[in-house]
């Protein structure tokens, strides 16, 4: 039986015999003792200790499998345990010129992904990453949502055509899929309250430290809601990931130096800003914009909100903040038109405090055949692209709406890294495809 490094720090084991297997670590020989620092396969760390013999010929990152007993010593790093070894079997040698050390620029990083990845801060951002997941999709099953897969090799745009992925299909031409929005829509006519988490693509040409060529979308979409059921969904789902993955990754936040008082706070409700008040107080900040000529001139009410704008509003809030109601102007065809204010939107995003900005967008959608075929046509796309979507509005349309979440935007938000390739293992991004 083996263990992990975890299990056997504990007084339980001390002066027992236990078998580890891992990688090494780091490696610190003296002249009668060898100290190995054993990573095992979950990132747990302990010190093995052997006669500077028995460890001759090791190297950092080499596989072994140790063989010793438990004790405790104070002086024992990653918390007072070590394993007094009394044999070692090696299964591989890594050569010495192993590329990940303890400086390394954030491009060579990248570059050896598939190496920095057993690094204790990309250990500890997957475990947080897993743990967001995971309470993702027990807050849906807790609370009545099935879940379903939508294709990811679609014909049509959902969110502009700007950022689609042509790809040839067999002989014909299709695109790698914006959200699964438009999908989720057709499922809830049999199925009732659905979500989805699948990769959503976007060739989004500018390198941002919140933007990826792929991403990990969560969506969700139910019949028979308007615009403040959808809101009170998001909340109570981000509110219940964010305590639950709090709690369970204490240890790997504070190895992040995640001051978490902020999360603590993340309870519903969430503060709707009105779109035309945001407005009102970016301009009562001085607040600008640059138009595309590079000029600057005032924010103003039919602005879309941009990074920066995000930023502005959520520095001082210490919880996510809505802001409401959109022109429909700057969003896309499916969002409803209010009722009571014509060109004003049933929509909203979420945007995280501290600066993190939007993290999600989401609304009632436009259910009604002829008023979504005019804003298909102002858009600038073909109605006839969208037949199997145009059935929905015909056969039976409901209100409707739901909402898309960003993963590795609230990962990014909760680990408080700065960039968001590393909230993913293997980030895609204009510039980088590999590995
Ligand atoms: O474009 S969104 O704002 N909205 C949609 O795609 C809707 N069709 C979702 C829906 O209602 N089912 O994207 C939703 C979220 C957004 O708030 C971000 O958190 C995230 O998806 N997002 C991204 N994350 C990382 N990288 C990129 N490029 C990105 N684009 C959106």
């Amino acid at each position: 039986m083996y263990f992990r490094a975890k299990e056997v720090k504990s007084e339980d084991f001390v002066g027992k015999e236990v078998s580890i297997r891992g990688w090494v670590h780091r490696l610190r020989r003296q002249k009668e003792n060898a100290f190995v620092l054993l990573r095992d396969d979950r990132g747990g760390i302990i010190q093995c200790v052997f006669p500077a013999g028995k460890a001759e010929g090791l190297t950092i990152e080499s596989s072994i499998e140790v063989a010793g007993i438990v004790n405790k010593d104070s002086r024992a790093p990653e918390g007072g345990f070590e394993i007094k070894g009394r044999s070692i079997k090696i299964f591989n040698v890594a050569p010495a010129d192993y590329p990940i050390g303890e400086y390394q620029s954030d491009e060579l990083l990248l570059d050896k992904r598939h190496l920095s990845l057993r690094t204790r801060r990309m250990i500890a951002i997957a475990k947080i990453r897993a743990s967001v997941l995971h309470f993702g999709r027990r807050w849906f099953v807790e609370n009545g949502w099935m879940e379903v897969t939508a294709p990811t090799i679609v014909k049509g745009a959902v969110e502009g055509g700007s950022t689609l992925f042509k790809l040839k299909y067999f002989d014909e031409e299709a695109y790698l899929s914006q959200s699964a929005q438009l999908y989720l829509e057709a499922m809830i006519f049999s199925l009732g309250p659905v979500w989805s988490l699948t990769p959503s693509f976007r060739a989004e040409k500018s390198r941002t430290v919140r933007h990826l060529a792929e991403f990990s979308h969560l969506e969700a979409e139910a019949p028979w809601v308007g615009l403040d059921d959808i809101l009170k969904t998001e909340e109570n789902l981000v509110s219940y990931v964010i305590q639950s993955t709090i709690t369970e990754r204490a240890e790997e936040l504070e190895f992040l130096k995640r001051d978490v008082s902020d999360l603590k706070k993340v309870q519903p409700p969430f503060e709707r800003l009105p779109y035309g008040r945001a407005i009102e107080v970016l301009r009562s900040r001085g607040f600008q914009v640059v138009q595309d000529d590079g000029s600057r001139r005032d924010i103003q009410f039919g602005d879309d909100l941009g990074i920066d704008s995000e930023r502005e509003l959520t520095k001082d809030a210490e919880k996510p903040i809505f802001v409401v109601g959109y022109p429909i102007s700057v969003k896309p065809f499916y969002v409803k038109e209010d009722p009571q204010r014509p060109g004003v939107g049933l929509t909203a995003d979420m945007l995280a405090p501290r600066g993190f900005g939007e993290i999600t967008s989401g609304g009632q959608r436009e259910d009604d055949m002829s008023s979504i075929i005019n804003r298909m046509r102002k858009e600038g796309l073909n109605p006839d692209a969208y037949d199997w979507y145009l059935d929905l509005r015909k056969y039976g349309s409901v209100p409707h709406g739901g909402f898309g979440l960003g993963i590795e935007r609230l990962v990014r938000w909760i680990t408080n890294v700065e960039d968001i390739k590393d909230t993913v293992l293997f980030p895609r991004t204009m510039s980088r495809v590999s590995p």
